[in-house]
This record gives C-alpha cells, structure tokens and sequence, in this order.
C-alpha cells in the first residue's frame, strides 16, 4: 500500500482553492487516503504586527516582491510537514508544463509544495529551497494560484486508484501526445436542425474510427 501523496500550496489567498480541492475527483482521492491537498496561508508567515510580506526591489523598480523571510519559513513550514517533499516554484521562467510532466509527477513517491508567487515576483534567493521552476504558459498572470491548481488538477487525476479503470484506459489513448480530439455528439440526434454526422450513428467502427483520425486535430 503506497503512502498519502501530500500536496501543499503556499499562497496569500488559500480561500482560491477551496472549490478545486472540493470538487468530486480531488474529494475522491482525499476520501480514499491517496492524496491530502492542503495550503498554507504565507499571511501567517509575514513580519511584524502587519504580517508584511512583500517590499520593493533593491535597485529601484515598479511594484512589490514577495520577502524571502516568510517564503523561507513558511517552505520550512511545510517541509516540517512532509520532509520528502519537493518544492515547484509557480513562475512564468519555468518549464512549460505538459502532459508528460504530469505523467512523471503523477507516478512520484514523494510529495509535492507549490510556491504561488504575487506582484511582481519573488526574491531571487527563494531559489536555493526550490527543486523546480514551472509555467503553465506564456501570458501574465495576477498570481501562481490558477497554475498551481491546474497542474494539481493534471497530476491528482493520473494517480493510480483516483478515476475509475473504464477511464484510466482512456486517459493512455488520449496522451500520446499528438492525437488532441475529435468532434463528439451527445443527444439529441437532431437539435433544431443541427444533425450528428450520419456516420456516428451508422455503428460502423472502422468507418466511425476513420472519420475520427480524419476529423482530429493534430498537435503542431
Ligand atoms: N506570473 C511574462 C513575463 C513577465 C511576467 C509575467 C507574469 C504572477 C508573481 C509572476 C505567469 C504565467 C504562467 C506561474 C509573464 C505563472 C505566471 C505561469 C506567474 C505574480 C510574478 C506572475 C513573458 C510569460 C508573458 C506575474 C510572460 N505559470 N508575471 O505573469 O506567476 O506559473
């Protein structure tokens, strides 16, 4: 019996991640001891009676980094927690984040902290507690929450025992890295004139499988 995959999200807004890690699959996987999905709040970590966590840049410059103090200790925090643990800094300078990625992620035996930056970043010296730099993409964001919580989402779902085994069949077919979809139909056959291709109904499943590897997109 392998032991619970902790995965712990240091973030000044924790209430983001409340709907993600209640929604039914992370609810699952927390209910059958495969994960436990947790944050820590780096307000609790900040300095002073104002719990300040962010100050401007030496050397000049617009806006506020987040202070290595409360990153520091609030990493330490969580390492306290999980001392395996590896820790993935959110930032648009990391390794663009893929299926493989979370496919290697998903099969760790150890536990994972997400660092979610805010402003304009981190103090540069965070670096020497960070196993790894990640992106979810090429475009600014307000925060590190939202691919903090895409990449969870990514790795949660391929953990073996987290979705059913009809779908984890499924999830090897669609991760080859170059067949992205196909269109697909549900019912009605006919809505307000708009019909389901004749051939997806035709129960035809070599011309069905055909007109699907037709219709795919493919990956660039
Ligand atoms: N973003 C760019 C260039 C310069 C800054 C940013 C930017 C949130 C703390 C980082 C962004 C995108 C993907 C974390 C973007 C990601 C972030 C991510 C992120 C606040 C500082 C910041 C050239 C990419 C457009 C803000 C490019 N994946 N700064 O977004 O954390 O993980």
């Amino acid at each position: 019996m392998s032991k619970v995959r902790k995965f712990q999200v240091i973030t000044l807004f924790p209430e983001m991640f409340a709907g993600v890690f209640e929604n039914s699959m992370m609810w699952k996987a927390q209910k059958d001891g495969l994960v436990e999905l947790s944050c820590l709040n780096l307000r609790d970590f900040g300095l002073g009676p104002r719990r300040q966590v962010d100050d401007t840049p030496y050397g000049g410059g617009d806006g506020m980094l987040l202070m290595i103090e409360p990153l520091w200790n609030a990493v330490e925090a969580a390492k306290a927690n999980d001392p395996d643990a590896k820790v993935l800094l959110m930032t648009p300078r990391g390794e663009r984040w893929k299926q493989a990625l979370a496919r290697e992620y998903s099969e760790a035996d150890h536990g994972y902290i997400f660092i979610c930056g805010r402003y304009e970043g981190y103090d540069e010296r965070i670096l020497e507690l960070v196993d790894g730099e990640v992106s979810v993409g090429d475009y600014v964001l307000t925060g590190g929450e939202l691919p903090a919580m895409t990449i969870i989402d990514s790795i949660v779902r391929l953990i073996p025992g987290v979705l059913g085994g009809e779908m984890s069949a499924e999830i090897e077919s669609f991760s080859d890295g170059e067949t992205l979809e196909f269109p697909q139909y549900t019912r009605p056959e006919d809505f307000n004139g708009r019909k389901v291709p004749e051939v997806l109904l035709s129960g035809h499943h070599g011309e069905i499988a055909k007109w699907r590897d037709q219709n795919s997109k493919k990956a660039s």
